[in-house]
């Protein structure tokens, strides 16, 4: 037995291990419950008491050292194995594509539309703050004291100081404007406008406006006319119609409200246009003198235009959206179909 345990630990010590698969081997052979080692500690039994601590403690000697040896060359490959992997690694290679890309908004995708339509007849895009105070939202815009939209039913107003607002319109952008510049003034302005509005497929207490503006000595309201029949027909397709009905905001005069023909049955009636062949888009007219008497420019000497739509009814006409609370829920099965848009 002592020779046989002799044996065997001269050979665990002199063996080299080249690779995984001789190191599965031998740890079956020496260690496994079949193993040289288990069939040793069975022969133990039959081993004399006298011999019994002697050939024991050789016994347990053994196991270790095989043990040891083992799990010494496992860790020695397995280091290997890490190293050579990331050495392997190219960082230069391109990352792998992911399936789901982000896409636009569809309120993004047309008022970057609307942007790029106006400013290829010369407008600029002016920007604003979207807390206001009420000279800029409603006085310096002609909007009386007691005219309804300044109803707290219509209108957030800021607790600490009642002079401010959540802008109810981007017009006041516009007002920024002409009392810092000088005309000619040809600038457009998009964002995000409040109403105190109870939510519904129709309506929002949020949604987003472009409002443009126009002036200078000579504007006409057949300049108006022109401005906005070239962007329906830019916006809609070369085939679009626009009429102008008399309507009255208190900023402009005379004004206008503006359709256009539809663009889902051409002209013939459906349930869009509610059979009459026209939609309507914006409210449009001539800046009310007094605006501008407001904003520090000489009537006498300058006229401009003015209109504003909703960007939510247009995005709404354009890809057939009914519901406008799906602009504002990030309803990732209504975004991802405009990945390509
Ligand atoms: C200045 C003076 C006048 C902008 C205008 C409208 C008519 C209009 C509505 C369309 C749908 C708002 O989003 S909506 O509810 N707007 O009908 N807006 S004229 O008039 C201005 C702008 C700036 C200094």
């Amino acid at each position: 037995m002592t020779d046989k345990i002799s044996n065997l630990l001269a050979e665990i010590e002199k063996t080299k291990i080249e690779n995984k698969a001789q190191l599965e081997e031998l740890r079956i052979k020496w260690l496994s419950k079949k193993g040289e080692i288990s069939v040793l500690f069975d022969d133990f039994k039959i081993v004399p008491n006298e011999l019994k601590k002697e050939v024991g403690q050789r016994l347990n000697e053994l196991k270790i050292k095989a043990t040891e040896k083992i799990n010494s060359v496992k860790e020695v490959f397995e280091q290997q194995e890490s190293t050579n992997a990331a050495s392997s690694l190219d960082l230069t290679l391109p990352g792998i594509p992911l399936n789901q890309i982000g896409s636009k908004h569809p309120l993004s995708i047309v008022k970057n539309q609307i942007i790029e339509i106006f400013s290829k007849i010369g407008f600029t895009v002016s920007d604003g703050r979207e807390i206001e105070n009420d000279w800029h939202n409603f006085s310096a815009l002609n909007t009386p004291e007691n005219h309804p939209a300044r109803d707290m039913q219509d209108t957030f107003y800021i607790n600490l100081n009642p002079e401010m607002v959540l802008r109810t319109q981007t017009s006041s952008v516009q007002v920024h404007i002409m009392e810092s510049q000088k005309p000619p003034i040809r600038t457009i302005s998009p964002g995000r406008v409040y109403r105190n509005e109870a939510i519904s497929a129709r309506a929002h207490c949020q949604f987003h406006q472009v409002e443009g503006l126009y002036i200078d000595e000579q504007v006409s309201f057949a300049d108006l006319k022109q401005t906005l029949l070239y962007f329906a027909k830019e916006m809609f397709g070369v085939e679009t119609e626009i009429r102008l009905r008399p309507s009255y905001f208190p900023f402009t005069e005379p004004s206008a409200e503006m359709d256009i023909s539809c663009t889902i049955c051409k002209g013939k009636g459906c349930n869009v246009c509610k059979y009459t062949g026209w939609v309507e888009i914006l409210g449009c007219g001539m800046v009310d003198p007094q605006v501008l008497i407001n904003c520090g420019i000489d009537p006498e000497k300058y006229k401009g235009f003015a209109f504003g739509m909703g960007i939510e009814r247009i995005t709404m006409l354009k890809y057939r959206i009914k519901d406008l609370r799906l602009f504002f829920e990030n309803d990732v099965r209504f975004l991802k179909q405009f990945t390509s848009a």
